[in-house]
């Protein structure tokens, strides 16, 4: 019984993560719609400075392929790391 109780701890726990971890791409999707200044998909050093400071901090890791423009893409596979 106590078992089986665990389980279910497990469970809930993993659904509650699950759900903040949506919950918080989603936010950052909308904070990123909100930086991105000029709508074209793509955040530059000065837009994520204004908009996203956590993003302007480590702007050097986050743009991987060094075009000068942090991607919605990009910065997610960056908060996966994180
Ligand atoms: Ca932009
Ligand atoms: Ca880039």
């Amino acid at each position: 019984m106590k078992q089986l109780f665990c389980v279910l701890c497990l469970i809930g726990a993993t659904t509650v993560a699950y759900a903040e971890n949506d919950f918080m791409i989603k936010l950052m999707e909308e904070r990123f719609k909100n930086a991105d200044k000029n709508s074209d998909n793509q955040i530059t050093l000065e837009e994520a400075e204004n908009g996203m400071p956590r993003v302007a901090a480590h702007f050097d890791v986050i743009d991987v392929d060094k075009n000068g423009y942090a991607s919605l893409e990009e910065i997610k596979a960056a908060m996966a790391k994180l």
